[in-house]
């Protein structure tokens, strides 16, 4: 009886967890379809541009939307920011019409930043917009009416832990001056519980809320309790709300939190099976700043998007609009930029996916995938660096492609190319057929299985054997970092004998030849670099090595890793190589080898 309804009650608690699961999964399939979205920065410290009283932000990482706490303004002054505001300018329909251009499909607007103030019609604050504005104005409330207007969705950040503005609010002052947990409480159930309630009431759809704790509840004030609350409240009021992970509990620790967010700018390093953001700006700071021109290309906030879209993550890309509601024109240009290229590449974008190949395998750009209703699947070849050769190498997949195009193409036009083991060799147009980046489909008759753990054919024609791409990896230790401001490259040291291997695979019949990069020491030659593959080996005394000073007329000096010729090896027929590198240095030398270079011979 007791054994029996334990069963029940853990299978129960199973059926439980795997319920809020798909119910998360299902609450995101929006989210992670729509991989592009807006982040709107816009408040006060819009009005002050960057500068304070002549004074620029204070502190190393200035952000603009920071003035008030960096450069200790009074709220009295603070708020007189307001009268350089222009509202018979400011209209968040604008904004909502610049999004949908960009391609973007949802927008994430600072309802409450840091500063405490709140740009809607607050009854639980009186630190509000209508408070302050002559019109009343209510942002969040025009916002939400365009976005329903134009099919975008709407997503409010709002800081809830760090508020300044609140008498018992955590500001960080207040690690000097101290304040409680009952203290501390009193912001929480006067101002954060309120305010959220009326977000989430008031202003219809609410799509997701995105807080802002980067750091751990149990290494500050907010409480797991009052995280909870918040948390529960949410789901009573929108349970299809969306709530990222800077909430303050991880998706570890909380099943139900919908998707983690990154760092400020930090891009996706590898494939997650969960939702997740790249929190993005064009330039430097979020809010609206006029002292910084350090803009990002178009051609790199594409990358950025297509890179975290190939590992299964969005990316939401910051505008900071002026006190007029303007946007910087070097925003928009790069906007109507990605804009223009989603129109004719959004299929590679939205919805879809990443594929299991290893990010780094194919060296010419990124891919995404995507599963088509008829069982089919198409690969998005986001080809960064347009091969002079004419020939683009696709490695790691074993399927022949049922066809070919570009994905710009109107007429989808098959390209010509031709399939090998897992190499299918693509010929392209002299041209790139996008100036930022070309995409190249491959079509095939169902999910097409893939080839880890090996080298791949690079963009050149030749494979890169190095210490990334080795049959067993090393110990992440035994590797030296590039050092010396990068002027000595990333290798291993070997004082005796050791073994290095490699697969790599070859399309037909052929000759490598193979070279070397290393440095020896000792003043002659000495020791064996050998190279075995299935045909012959090569077998060579290493050359010992010199030095060169880091930068012209320094004085410090770094080892020389030079290219040297070993000779040729002969792969007999198409197929899978090992290749192994045995390196014995002579006693008391050391042998610091880079990589091996393998690289068709011309016949
Ligand atoms: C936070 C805000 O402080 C900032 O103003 C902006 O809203 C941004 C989107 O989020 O910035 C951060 C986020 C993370 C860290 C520091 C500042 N961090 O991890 O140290």
């Amino acid at each position: 009886m007791t054994k029996k309804f334990y069963t029940t009650l853990i299978l129960l608690f199973f059926v439980g967890l795997l319920q809020a699961q798909t119910q998360a999964t299902k609450r995101s399939t929006w989210f992670t379809d729509s991989r592009f979205g807006m982040f709107i920065h816009w408040g006060i410290y819009s009005g002050a541009e960057g500068l304070w009283k002549g004074e620029k932000l204070r502190y190393e990482n200035n952000y603009a939307e920071w003035i008030f706490y960096r450069n200790s303004i009074a709220k009295h002054e603070y708020v007189k920011l307001l009268d350089n505001f222009k509202w018979d300018n400011i209209d968040p329909e604008k904004w909502v019409l610049t999004a949908k251009k960009a391609g973007m499909k949802y927008i994430i607007f600072t309802a409450k930043h840091h500063d405490g103030f709140a740009l809607w019609n607050s009854k639980a604050s009186n630190y509000n917009i209508s408070n302050y504005t002559k019109d009343k104005r209510d942002i969040v409330k025009e916002l939400a009416a365009a976005c329903r207007k134009h099919g975008i969705k709407l997503g409010l950040y709002y800081s809830h832990w760090i508020d300044w503005e609140h008498p018992s609010a955590w500001s960080h002052d207040k690690e000097i001056y101290t304040i409680d947990n009952q203290q501390y409480d009193l912001y929480w159930q006067e101002k954060v519980i309120p305010q959220v309630t009326e977000l989430l009431s008031n202003y219809g759809n609410i799509s997701l809320l995105w807080f802002d704790m980067w750091i751990h509840h149990d290494k500050t004030i907010v409480s797991h309790k009052q995280l909870m609350q918040l948390k529960q409240l949410i789901r009573k009021l929108q349970p299809d709300c969306l709530i990222n992970s800077r909430l303050g509990l991880s998706l570890d620790e909380d099943s139900d939190i919908d998707f983690k967010t990154l760092n400020d700018n930090e891009l996706g390093q590898k494939k997650e099976d969960f939702p997740w953001q790249s929190p993005a700006t064009i330039a430097h700071s979020w809010g609206y700043s006029a002292y910084e021109n350090d803009w990002k290309s178009s051609t790199s906030l594409l990358h950025n998007l297509i890179n975290n879209v190939s590992l299964n993550g969005n990316m939401v890309l910051n505008i900071g609009p002026r006190a007029d509601g303007s946007i910087e024109q070097e925003s928009k240009d790069r906007l109507n930029t990605i804009g223009k290229w989603l129109e004719t590449h959004g299929e590679a974008i939205y919805q879809a996916q990443a594929f299991d190949l290893d990010k780094n395998l194919n060296d010419w750009g990124k891919i995404t995938c995507k599963k088509l209703k008829n069982g089919k699947t198409r690969l998005y070849l986001h080809v960064y660096n347009w091969p002079i050769s004419g020939k683009l190498y696709f490695s790691g997949v074993s399927e022949q492609p049922q066809k070919a195009y570009i994905l710009s193409s109107k007429a989808k036009t098959p390209i010509e190319f031709k399939h090998q083991g897992i190499l299918s060799t693509i010929d392209l147009p002299a041209e790139a057929p996008n100036p930022y980046v070309s995409v190249i489909v491959l079509e095939y008759a169902d999910y097409p299985e893939s080839r880890c753990n090996f080298a791949a054919i690079n963009n050149t024609g030749g494979y890169n054997l190095n210490l990334r791409n080795l049959q067993h990896p090393l110990s992440p230790s035994s590797i030296i970092k590039a050092g010396k401001f990068g002027s000595e490259p990333e290798h291993i040291l070997i004082k005796s004998t050791q073994n290095l291997e490699w697969q790599i695979y070859v399309e037909k019949a052929c000759h490598l030849s193979v070279d070397a990069s290393y440095h020896y020491t000792g003043n002659k030659a000495g020791g064996n670099i050998n190279v075995f593959s299935k045909e012959n080996d090569i077998k060579q005394a290493m050359v010992p090595g010199r030095q060169t000073v880091g930068e012209p007329n320094m004085n410090w000096h770094v080892k020389k890793f030079e290219s040297h010729c070993l000779g040729t090896l002969h792969f007999p027929d198409k197929g899978f190589y090992t290749i192994r590198l045995q390196m014995e240095p002579e006693k008391r030398k050391t042998l610091a080898f880079q990589w091996l270079w393998l690289f068709p011979e011309e016949q």
